[in-house]
This record gives C-alpha cells, sequence and structure tokens, in this order.
C-alpha cells in the first residue's frame, strides 16, 4: 500500500513537469523558469474518526405508490356533538281541563238600591211564584193519572175536576178529598149549569155530587154541611127516595139532580177553593 502511494506521488510529480511551459524545458537551470515543484509526501496514517455531519437535506418525493388493500374496520368513534334544533312540529291535541281554581276574592260593596219599584215588582213576583207554587201543588195531588180526568173548570174562587173513577158516594166523597177538595156543590145556577157543561163536555151522563140526606131522610145537605136552602136542581119526581134507599145525589147531563143509592158507582166531579189549593 505505501509503494503504491508513493508511485502515485511520483506520477503527479512528473504531470507536473510536463505542464511546465515549452521555453523553459531546457532552462530548468535558470532562475526565472525555475518553478518550485511540491511534491507531496507519503499519505500519512489515517486520523481519528471526525464528528458525525449535518443531516443532509430531505430528498425529493417519491411517485404514489399503489392502492393497497382496505385495512380492518376501525373501533366505533365517540359520541358526537348535538345536532341543530329541529323545525317546529305539528299542533298537538286539546289537554284535559285543569283543576278548578282558588275562589278570587271578593268584590266591591255595592251601590245602594234605591228602587222601590223594582221592590215592588219583587214582591209581586214572589206573590206569583207562591201562587204558581200551590197550583202545581194541587195539580200534582188532584191529577195523579191525567187520563182519569177530563180537564178542569175554574170560576173565580173554584176549580172544578171531573174523575173517571168509578166509585160508590163515601168513596168519592174521601177520593176528592185526598185531593185537597170536596165532592162538587152547586149552590147557584151559574156553578150547575158550569158542572153540567163541563159534564157534556165530557160526554158523562152521570156523575155524583157532594149532596146527601144520610143524616135525616129528606133533610139534604152538601158536602159543607150547608143545608140546600135558596137553591136547587131537582129533576122532576125527584127526590123520591126510592126503594127508601137513596140518600146521595147525583147530577146528570142536563144538569138535574137525582137522589140515587150512595153504594152504587159512577163517576164524580170533585170542587177546590182556589185559596186552599
Ligand atoms: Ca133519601
Ligand atoms: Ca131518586
Amino acid at each position: 500500500m505505501k509503494l503504491d502511494l508513493a508511485l502515485s506521488g511520483t506520477l503527479i510529480s512528473l504531470a507536473v513537469l510536463v505542464l511546465l511551459p515549452p521555453g523553459c524545458a531546457q532552462q530548468a537551470a535558470d532562475d526565472a523558469c525555475s518553478v518550485q515543484i511540491l511534491v507531496p509526501g507519503l499519505k500519512g496514517d489515517a486520523g481519528e474518526k471526525g464528528d458525525k455531519g449535518a443531516p443532509g437535506r430531505p430528498g425529493r418525493v417519491g411517485p404514489t405508490g399503489e392502492k393497497g388493500d382496505m385495512g380492518d374496520k376501525g373501533q366505533k368513534g365517540s359520541v358526537g356533538r348535538h345536532g341543530k334544533i329541529g323545525p317546529i312540529g305539528a299542533k298537538g291535541e286539546k289537554g284535559d281541563s285543569g283543576d278548578i281554581g282558588p275562589p278570587g276574592p271578593n268584590g266591591e260593596p255595592g251601590i245602594p238600591c234605591e228602587c222601590s219599584q223594582l221592590r215592588k215588582a219583587i214582591g209581586e213576583m214572589d206573590n206569583q211564584v207562591t201562587q204558581l207554587t200551590s197550583e202545581l201543588k194541587f195539580i200534582k195531588n188532584a191529577l195523579p193519572s191525567p187520563a182519569a180526568v177530563a180537564g178542569v173548570r175554574e170560576t173565580d174562587s173554584k176549580l172544578y175536576l171531573l174523575v173517571k173513577e168509578e166509585k160508590r158516594y163515601a168513596d168519592a166523597q174521601l177520593s176528592c178529598q185526598g185531593r185537597g177538595g170536596t165532592l162538587g156543590m152547586p149552590k147557584d145556577e151559574a156553578t150547575n149549569g158550569l158542572m153540567a157543561a163541563y159534564m157534556a163536555q165530557a160526554g158523562l151522563a152521570r156523575v155524583f155530587i157532594g149532596i146527601n140526606d144520610l143524616e135525616q131522610e129528606g133533610a139534604f145537605v152538601y158536602s159543607d154541611r150547608t143545608p140546600v136552602q135558596a137553591f136547587s136542581k131537582w129533576r122532576s119526581g125527584e127526590p123520591n127516595n126510592a126503594y127508601d134507599e137513596e140518600d146521595c145525589v147525583e147530577m146528570v147531563a142536563s144538569g138535574g139532580w137525582n137522589d140515587v143509592a150512595c153504594h152504587i158507582t159512577m163517576y164524580f166531579l170533585c170542587e177546590f177553593d182556589k185559596e186552599s189549593v
């Protein structure tokens, strides 16, 4: 190795000689053309290893690689953020009613009433309500079965009611009393005519009325025990007390009276005081 180095140094020296200017080849001893020829010495021993140099510059970007096979499925990611608020939904159905709220505060005191006419009107209405109430009570009590009666007739002070239930005289009287009245008592021509017209309109031929001579034969009294005196409407030949057993009285459709037996049954006519119903 050393020999190789020495040889190469000699070759370099020869090269330097060849490069000398042409004029100087003959004048090698002339100072003007002298050339100091430096011949390197033999190569020294290898030095110690130097420090590591700085990193080099990055290389060029390589060509795009071929597409690789699809990798395994990754793990499930974490929950994302909340999304945006959606659009307003359709109107819902009406809900149930809520509980009743607490009572409100008391109102302000009213204005003093200076209305005597109003009080008077209220008083009259009170009277009318009282009258209607009593009449309604009468209707309820006297007309338990609408089919059993044929309407009602009235005068200024009385109400008359035909009851189409066949009863003996005593039971008929009890029935009228149970309704709040008594058997009808025709005490004047007008009342007798009203009763007769009522019967005729109802299509009845005979009904019990409130006259009898039960206590004393021949002494006829009304069902209120007042005697039949100033007015009477006996049919011709009556009262005849036939068979010695006729102590009760019927009215026929013409309005005439006839004494009959009390135990026979027929429809009857009740009478009510308007003030007491
Ligand atoms: Ca008699
Ligand atoms: Ca008779």
